[in-house]
């Protein structure tokens, strides 16, 4: 095997503090960006000899990647990648791969739930051995590197090609082209109960499943029409197009409306759920009913002990700071710790690992467990179908015994979206300059009691993550979170969490946006955020 040595020039690096690079489609196809990227991994990481698991979710730019990272493997002395028929694999499954081939670790080729296609984003995130997203420590360390490299190094030939399963080499590499459903789909009997799902089905529950056009089709259309059989057509938007066929992956009311309008109609299907790009997201509908991430992460936990992988019961419940505290209650009433942490899923890491926690969750439609170390849209897709079949309960039942036992933590998420930077960043600053000033003071009706940044020590290996976000908190438990996205490609995207608590005994069926009504403007008061974003309303409300 050739192998070309480029010189090179730094490249722009990642955002500090995320698990990866995510840029748009244009800046990822400018020469040699990918490579040095790559080239900055493998310098940190030492892939000499290892082994990883490669894959994507399809998106525009996903195979031309992949062919550069198979060439510049093997280059760098990789002993074998594995890597997904097609080149797909949805995050869960990668993260699956690793664990269960014992690989050195996975490169996850995906920008998520941003758009995809030449006008869209895309993403490259290494995970370590474990299958979670690296620590904050080498991701750093790969920042460094993308700052000082001054070459890469490529094999001269060409990649195989992928499509079909099979044993490949490249150079001294090997390559072993794998069914990217299988291994995931198997996993998943083994915590769910398939048969139940299946008698639930057979007699006569209906579900539609919106795959968005991206990685989880065919997963959906195995595990939910071939092996649990829903009927054939209940998995739309099926097939993964590089462009998500133009639309936006991302599963929440907004950018899934066509799911929620079919689920909203009186004879509409029993069970509705989606999942985004790259899979790791769930968005879960009943009949009439949209179950918030936040709940959703709350009625899992309480729940789990139905299915079979969980039968034992739950070690710990781990949420990001964000997500609201209807899990903590859940916690509360098992006698299980409830751990608070940054946004992001790495945070979650050292906990799993540890055995601290089984469940964990993110306000932004991330569920999962401790089976991998990533969120998993389609795992809590069929969690609730084994939760919705071992009780014999609908959607909206299942929330109203929730509500009615542990009350109804109304929840809602407003996002302003490509904010000039500098504008951003000033409403921050400015935000945090005052917090001492703001306890005892009232806003819209609202006093005050908790203002402060968000800062964590990881309770497993004492590492720290400052001003990771501000909280308000007012008198009768309402609380305003505000945060600046660190997954946006255009601008500052300000994200401001909105929660309010009923007892079960309080109003259990408002309009959310009603009951968020007076804590938003009391937000919006202290951020002075409509006026300085110079908007009248934020671009999403989820
Ligand atoms: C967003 C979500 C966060 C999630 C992250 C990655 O981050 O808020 O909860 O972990 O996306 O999700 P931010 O910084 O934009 O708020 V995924 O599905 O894009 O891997
Ligand atoms: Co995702």
């Amino acid at each position: 095997m050739q192998i070309k040595t480029r010189a090179t020039r730094p490249i722009e690096g990642q955002k500090p503090g995320t698990s990866g690079l995510r840029k748009t489609t244009e800046v990822f196809s400018r020469p040699d960006f990918l490579q040095n990227y790559v080239q900055a991994i493998f310098n940190t990481i030492e892939p000499a000899g290892r082994t990883y698991i490669v894959g994507g979710d399809g998106r525009y730019f996903n195979d031309i990647a992949i062919a550069k990272i198979l060439r510049m493997a093997a280059a760098n002395g990789v002993k074998k990648i594995i890597v997904g028929r097609g080149g797909l694999l949805s995050t869960p499954a990668a993260s699956h791969l690793i664990r269960k081939y014992g690989t050195d670790g996975g490169f996850i080729l995906s920008a998520s739930h941003n758009p995809g296609g030449p006008k869209g984003d895309f993403g490259l995130k290494y995970n370590t051995e474990t299958g979670g997203p690296a620590a904050e420590a080498i991701t750093d360390a790969i920042h460094a590197e993308t700052q000082t490299l001054t070459e890469y190094h490529i094999a001269q030939e060409d990649a195989p090609e992928i499509t079909e399963e099979g044993t490949f080499t490249l150079g001294n590499m090997t390559i072993e082209v794998v069914d990217p459903v299988a291994d995931y789909a198997d996993l998943m009997e083994t915590l769910i109960d398939f048969d139940a799902i299946r008698d639930l089905i057979s007699r006569g529950f209906t579900l539609r499943f919106d795959a968005m056009h991206a990685v989880t089709g065919p997963y959906a259309v195995e595990i939910l029409e071939r092996r649990l059989g829903a009927k054939h057509g209940s998995v739309v938007n099926r097939r993964p197009s590089p462009d998500f066929g133009g639309g936006h992956p991302d599963p929440n009311p907004v950018w899934a409306k066509d799911l929620v309008d079919h689920m909203m109609v009186p004879d509409g299907p029993d069970f509705g759920a989606a999942s985004d790009g790259d899979g790791d997201r769930n968005m879960i509908m009943g009949q009439g009913i949209y179950v918030t991430p936040s709940d959703s992460l709350a009625v899992i936990a309480a729940n789990a002990h139905l299915a079979p992988g969980y039968a034992d019961g739950i070690a710990g419940i781990a949420r990001s700071m964000p997500t609201s505290a209807a899990a903590d209650r859940v916690a509360e009433a098992l006698g299980i710790a409830a751990h608070q942490t940054p946004t992001g899923w790495k945070f979650f890491g050292t906990l799993l690992d540890a055995g601290q926690v089984t469940i964990c969750g993110e306000e932004s439609a991330g569920t999962g467990s401790s089976h991998v170390r990533e969120k998993d849209g389609l795992w809590a897709v069929l969690l609730w179908l084994n939760i919705i079949a071992a009780r014999g309960q609908s959607v909206q039942q299942i929330m109203e015994d929730h509500w009615g036992r542990f009350g109804r933590t109304y929840y809602s998420r407003h996002d302003y979206e490509a904010v000039d930077s500098d504008i951003a960043g000033t409403i921050m600053d400015d935000l945090r300059a005052a917090l001492e000033t703001l306890p005892g003071k009232s806003f819209a009706g609202l006093t005050v009691t908790e203002a402060r940044d968000f800062d964590y020590t990881d309770p497993v290996d004492g590492s720290t993550a400052t001003s990771q976000g501000i909280i308000l908190g007012f008198e009768g438990g309402a609380r305003a979170v505000l945060r600046l996205s660190g997954t946006g490609t255009q601008g500052a995207t300000i994200r401001l969490y909105l929660e309010n608590h009923e007892k079960p005994t309080g109003n259990l069926r408002q309009d959310p946006q009603k009951a968020l009504e007076r804590v938003a403007r009391a937000a919006d008061q202290i951020a002075d955020l409509e006026k300085r974003t110079g908007r009248s309303a934020p671009d999403v409300v989820t």
